[in-house]
């Protein structure tokens, strides 16, 4: 187990060449370590650029170190940060004397933990810093610039007040096993437990949209052999990465590339096209499709205008869902010289498009863009969007404000309505991080960086 009285140290930027890098050193010896390396006292937040010495008296490089002291700081504790010159073999000589100077190498999250532990920050909060730095769309920054600054442990603690009020009622009675809760008391406690229930599940319905801005849209490019999928696929990425032939059956195994489009980010996937009478290679395209369909987010249904609406493969027409789903009527250039076949299924969206000459593509653009948008926070000042995590034990207070309701519902007894309302606050408390268990917190913090 770490002691929060060693003094940790890391790099926080990448490996490699570049203009500046940041060695962070966090811990009480941060106090002599500052004047002994720099020899000179270091003002507190004052970037000072000055000669690194090492314990020989050696200049390492000349640095532009920030001291901040406790507890105004990231972790909480004395911190420094050394801007060096951003070359690897300087990172390690000052890691090296710093090591030598009794600072140990930092854990992964180790920073953001002692944040944590010291109050900086709740858990949601933690996750928050984690997704800043991975995010890759503009929605998933906004998303987590919000939850950094505590809207999602705000939000906890309303939800949290609120059921605290219907245990303190139910409580009361818990002392007197032979009476009934009063009548009134258990319309007031249903209706503080039905708006929990209500805001709890509001919350986990958050997760879809989360996992979207976290693991990007899976959007998956489905038609029927040369409908023109992998040449769409070329257009919305903007370079050929995908085969394209008049040959039908080029694309058999299926591809997957990230592209931006607009504020979101697309895992776009190109498939083996729908043969109705397939080779043997082809069927395993085929099955490879159908599972990739089935943890889709959204599928473009790409059909060759020109050509008769195609009939879809049974196992298809149950997942397609008019909701996640838009029928692309491609190779519209061609209308001039033949008329209009294919016509998207009843109740399904469709948008005329050429993936040739790019006509429509920005209306597919948007389209994509305001389907996704209708799938987040109504309010983008409420941008809540909970993960695997949080969603978990929202499930859990689910379950326990379910059968707290049913107790109440059957007038059951008092303890056992109690009982379910404390494991559901104890679910919701690990939200925003009242957890003391140390392998939830070891299991979280490693997934972090080091030097976060
Ligand atoms: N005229 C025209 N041809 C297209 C269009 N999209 C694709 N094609 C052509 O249709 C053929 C099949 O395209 P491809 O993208 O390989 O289809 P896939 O089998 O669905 O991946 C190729 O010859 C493409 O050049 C389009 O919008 N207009
Ligand atoms: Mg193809």
């Amino acid at each position: 187990m770490p002691s929060p009285t060693d003094t940790i140290a890391a790099p926080a930027t990448p490996t490699g060449t570049s203009a500046v890098a940041l060695v962070r050193v966090s811990g009480p010896a941060c106090l002599e370590l500052g004047p002994a390396i720099f020899r000179e006292t270091l003002e507190p937040r004052e970037a000072t650029h000055l000669p690194y010495h090492d314990q020989a008296g050696e200049i390492v490089d000349d640095v532009l170190v920030t001291y901040f002291a406790e507890p105004r700081s990231y972790t909480g504790e004395h911190v420094l940060e050394i801007s060096t010159h951003g070359n690897p073999a300087i990172i390690q000589l000052v890691l090296d004397d710093l090591f030598k100077r009794g600072c140990r190498a930092a854990d992964p999250g180790e920073f953001t933990r002692r944040a944590f532990l010291n109050g900086n920050l709740d858990l949601s909060q933690a996750e928050a810093v984690m997704d800043l730095i991975h995010a890759r769309s503009a929605r998933a920054i906004a998303a987590a610039n919000q939850q950094l600054r505590g809207s999602l442990g705000q939000h906890m603690a309303k939800i949290t007040d609120e059921l605290l009020l219907g245990l303190a009622r139910v409580e009361a009675y818990i002392d007197f096993p032979e009476e009934d809760l009063p009548t009134e008391d258990r319309r007031i406690v249903a209706e503080l437990l039905d708006s929990v229930l209500r805001g709890t599940k509001r919350l986990l319905a958050t997760h879809r949209y989360g996992d979207m801005l976290r693991d990007g849209i899976k959007t998956v490019i489905l038609g029927e052999p040369n409908a023109g999928k992998s040449s769409l696929m070329n257009a919305l990425l903007g370079r050929d990465r995908a085969l394209v032939s008049d040959q039908p059956g080029t694309t058999r195994d299926y591809l997957e590339e990230a592209v931006m489009v607009g504020p979101h980010w697309l895992r776009l996937i190109d498939t083996a096209g729908l043969n109705p009478d397939p080779g043997e290679i082809e069927r395993q395209g085929i099955a490879k499709t159908f599972e990739r369909v089935a943890e889709a987010d959204l599928v473009l249904l790409v059909f060759d205008v020109t050509r008769p609406t195609p009939p879809l493969p049974g196992e298809l027409r149950g997942r397609l869902n008019p909701e996640h789903t838009r029928i692309l009527l491609n190779k519209v250039d061609l209308l001039e010289r033949s008329a209009a076949k294919a016509v998207a299924p009843e109740g399904f969206k469709s948008l005329e498009i050429s993936a040739l000459t790019e006509t429509g593509l920005t209306d597919l653009e948007a389209e994509i863009v305001a389907w996704a948008d209708a799938l987040g926070p109504t309010n983008q000042n409420d941008q809540i969007a909970v993960n695997a995590r949080h969603a978990d034990a929202l499930r859990r207070a689910i379950e326990g404000l379910e059968s707290a309701l049913t107790h109440l519902g059957a007038n059951g007894p008092t303890e056992l309505m109690a009982s379910d309302l404390r494991s559901t606050l104890e679910a919701l408390g690990e939200i925003s991080g009242r957890i003391d268990n140390e392998e939830v917190l070891d299991r979280l913090f490693s997934t972090f960086c080091i030097g976060k």
